[in-house]
């Protein structure tokens, strides 16, 4: 134990890592790593609630536990693993889903969208929230770092610890979403309008971890722009700049208002020549850890491993609290 608080997050092995995943979320997770004791995991579970290929799970599985190490994650100070690899996530996450009501998971706006025109809708997809809950409360988690899509995710999750600790007694800690006001929604290069996504159809919408240097040119090129020349940071009426002042900001380390003054009387494409360059710096070293990972792929295995274990021991603790208060299983023998 450390004392500090807990942290846990989780993303999707459902496609390559792009830059909205990380301004949004794992850089984040890697500049907290002193503050909190951290839990991140590779959630495959979750990943199948869409229509996957089950030879490309495994692979993507460890190509996103490859970027995360890349990106920062430092084994000694955070626990990484495979979701699937503890079995107490799909246990926990029976018992909330007897707590929580059919009426709440309809309201999810994720399940609605990605729900949206399929003929045949899974029910892990409607459960997909509930697992989630179970991820989070299983390690006692105080702090949630996301980004903005899952607002409304944390919040059932908060409303399913609280409903557990009325029902059954002061169990869970009750957890809150960590979301910073700048890069928490990162949007499309192709549509301003939308998130920038792993699975959006369009790859040129979206600047992914592993882009070479000519790719990021090329798709901050044809990113699309807005009306007028200025470059102004004015969410309504432009969006589009207003996402790339966002990127170029954050990889920089530069203010918005600083920026404004850089370009002041200056066009659209000696910005987005420049903002190419500071993408490219900011993942260069990322990308330098990935090569070097990628030769040795023995070490990613071995890291997620040894972070099931750790994390293993955590969750069968808590669920053998959960099931004594619960009522589940046998009595004890005196
Ligand atoms: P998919 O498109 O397959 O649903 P995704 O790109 O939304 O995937 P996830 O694995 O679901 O990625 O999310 C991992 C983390 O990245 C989450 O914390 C999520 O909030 C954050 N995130 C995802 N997209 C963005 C974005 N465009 N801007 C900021 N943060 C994002
Ligand atoms: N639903 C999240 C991924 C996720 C997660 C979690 C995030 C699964 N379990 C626990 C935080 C905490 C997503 O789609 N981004």
């Amino acid at each position: 134990m450390t004392g500090k608080p807990r942290a846990f997050s989780g993303i999707q092995p459902t496609g390559g890592i792009h830059i909205g995943n990380y301004l949004g979320a794992i850089r984040n997770w890697v500049l907290q790593q002193d503050q909190y004791d951290n839990i991140f995991s590779i959630v495959d579970l979750h990943a199948m609630t869409l229509p996957y290929d089950a030879s490309e799970l495994r692979s993507r599985t460890i190509e996103v536990a490859s970027a995360l190490l890349a990106a920062g994650i430092d084994p000694q100070r955070s626990i990484l693993f495979v979701q699937s690899d503890v079995r107490e996530h799909t246990e926990l996450c029976w018992i909330l889903g007897t707590l929580a009501t059919f009426g709440e998971l309809r309201r999810m706006t994720q399940f609605k969208e990605k729900s949206k025109g399929s003929e045949r809708v899974g029910a892990g997809l409607f459960f997909y929230p509930v697992l989630q809950a179970a991820d989070i409360i299983l390690y006692d988690a105080a702090v949630v770092p996301v980004g903005e899509d899952q607002k409304q995710h944390i919040e059932l999750t908060r409303d399913l610890a609280l409903r557990f600790n009325n029902t059954f007694g002061e169990t869970f800690v009750v957890p809150e979403p960590d979301i910073k006001p700048a890069g928490a929604r990162i949007m499309s290069l192709a549509d301003p309008t939308k998130k920038m996504s792993k699975s959006d159809p369009d790859p040129d919408s979206r600047i992914e971890l592993r882009d070479p240097p000519d790719e990021i040119r090329r798709k901050v090129r044809r990113a699309v722009t807005d009306s007028g020349a200025e470059v102004r940071f004015d969410e309504e009426r432009k969006p589009a700049i207003s996402n790339l002042l966002t990127i170029y900001s954050l990889f920089a380390d530069v203010s918005i208002p600083e920026l404004e003054r850089r370009y002041a009387g200056k066009g659209y494409s000696e910005f987005k020549r420049d903002l190419a360059e500071v993408i490219i710096t900011g993942l260069q070293p990322i990308q330098q850890r990935l090569d070097e990972l990628a030769a040795n792929p023995g070490i990613v295995i071995r890291t997620l491993q040894a972070g099931a274990a750790r994390a293993r021991a955590l969750a069968s603790a808590k669920m053998a609290v959960v099931r004594e208060r619960c009522g589940l299983g046998l009595p004890p023998l005196d």
